[in-house]
């Protein structure tokens, strides 16, 4: 495995695929939100795994098999200590916070919601944490609830929290960064204030997991999901964080091969957790990438990319706000890696077209935020989004592609 550089100024060195030109300039990546890229210690772990160990995992009896099983459970192991869980029980690997989100909504919102309970959500939820819990309410006879949001400072309005968050709730369910205006939520203080009322708590880790410390036991969550692209890692694997206690009570929500202690005709019995809820061939070569990934973020130190991230944030949203006719998202102090903005006059399509012509990767749309859309008046933003390897002059590309895109519309 190569070694991973703990400077920023090797760090782009690990990442081959900024090193082409787009559209005639040096790429610029600012999509990070969406994806971020792999170092070079990914994909060499992915590469060895299949060069080297691949096989079906807990099925085998040969060296092969027993490898491949040592890399995934090594991973789950590795994924246990990232994110400080109590024990390997409590992380189950899923094709990402997508698919967690539905586990826990299926799986434990199927068997305690009943009529008359309230899933609590708030209004900057992405789609992946609140379609399945409209889901699960139509299935259950639950209800939804919404914490506002304050408006284009994009803060959660804790105001009247006392009156949303009633014992109804069973479910709290909260992004800890959001996608499209980069808050960052007190996830801490939200788990507690769950608690207090008796519901569990259900944290959408994806935009926060690959860009500061996140730990389960500091946060008091009983649930996390997160997904591995968006943290330097693979596609198609995430994980579901889950507190052992609830886990252990709550049925499986897929049925296959791995997660059963025996099959009859007509009934079988489980596993416990993690198998329980892993049914079918797991996705473990990209698990054992997965593992590398946090080893590549822990090398770099998760505080350093936090404050690294955040500062190029910053730093854009403040040059951004010089712009004519923009409009900011979010708060304007202490935010995540990304900032979003429209303009008034010029659609953000145009405006993610004319960067990519510069050689920028952008993403503009409602970034699965509708309903948030709706509220702030707004049908799609543009999004700039950064991650280890952007440097302060990819800021100054950004801008000075956005001052042409407003002079070709303005003329
Ligand atoms: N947001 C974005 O461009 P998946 O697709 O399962 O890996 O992650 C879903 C998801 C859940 N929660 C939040 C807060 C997210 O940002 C995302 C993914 C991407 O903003 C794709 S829409």
């Amino acid at each position: 495995m190569s070694a991973i550089p703990t400077s920023w100024e090797r760090i782009r060195e690990e990442f081959p695929i900024l090193d082409q030109q787009v559209n005639g300039h040096p790429l610029v990546y600012l999509d990070n939100a969406a994806t971020t890229q792999r170092p070079r210690s990914v994909v060499a772990e992915l590469d060895r795994f299949y060069a080297r160990d691949n096989s079906n995992v807990h099925r085998g009896l040969h060296a092969l098999s027993m490898r491949a099983t040592d890399a995934y459970e090594g991973a789950r192991a590795r994924l246990t200590r990232f994110i400080g869980a109590a024990a390997a029980e409590e992380v189950i690997f899923t094709r990402g916070t997508t698919e967690s989100i539905n586990l826990v909504a299926a799986s434990f919102g199927g068997a305690n919601l009943r009529r008359g309970d309230v899933i609590l959500l708030t209004e900057m939820e992405h789609h992946s944490n609140l379609v399945p819990w409209q889901m699960i309410a139509q299935r259950t006879g639950a209800t939804l609830r919404y914490v506002p949001v304050t408006g284009d400072e994009g803060l959660l309005d804790l105001s009247d929290i006392d009156r949303l968050l009633t014992p109804e709730v069973k479910i709290f369910a909260f992004t800890h960064v959001s996608n499209t205006l980069g808050t960052v939520n007190p996830a801490a203080d939200l788990c507690a204030r769950a608690r207090r009322v008796g519901a569990v708590s259900v944290v959408d880790a994806a935009q926060s997991i690959g860009h500061m410390p996140v730990d389960v036991g500091a946060i008091g969550c009983d649930f996390m999901a997160f997904s591995g692209h968006k943290m330097a890692g693979p596609t198609g694997i995430g994980v579901l964080y889950g507190r052992r206690a609830l886990l252990d009570a709550m049925p499986p929500w897929q049925g296959g091969g791995g997660m059963i202690s025996a099959v009859d005709f007509f009934e079988s019995r489980w596993k416990p957790s993690p198998e329980r809820f892993e049914a079918g061939t797991p996705n473990f070569g990209d698990a054992a990438a997965l593992g590398t990934a946090c080893d590549f973020l822990d090398a770099l130190g998760r505080e350093r990319v936090r404050e690294h991230d955040g500062a190029l944030a910053r730093e854009a949203y403040e040059r951004l706000a010089e712009l004519p006719g923009i409009r900011l998202l979010g708060p304007a102090g202490e935010r995540g890696g990304l900032v979003s903005f429209a303009f008034k006059d010029v659609h953000a399509h145009d405006v993610v077209t004319f960067a990519d012509e510069d050689g920028i990767a952008l993403r503009g749309g409602h970034h699965c935020n509708q309903p948030l859309m709706k509220k702030l008046g707004l049908a799609s933003t543009v999004r700039a989004s950064f991650y280890v390897y952007n440097e302060r002059r990819e800021i100054d590309a950004l801008v000075a592609s956005m001052r042409r895109t407003l002079r070709f519309f303005a003329g």
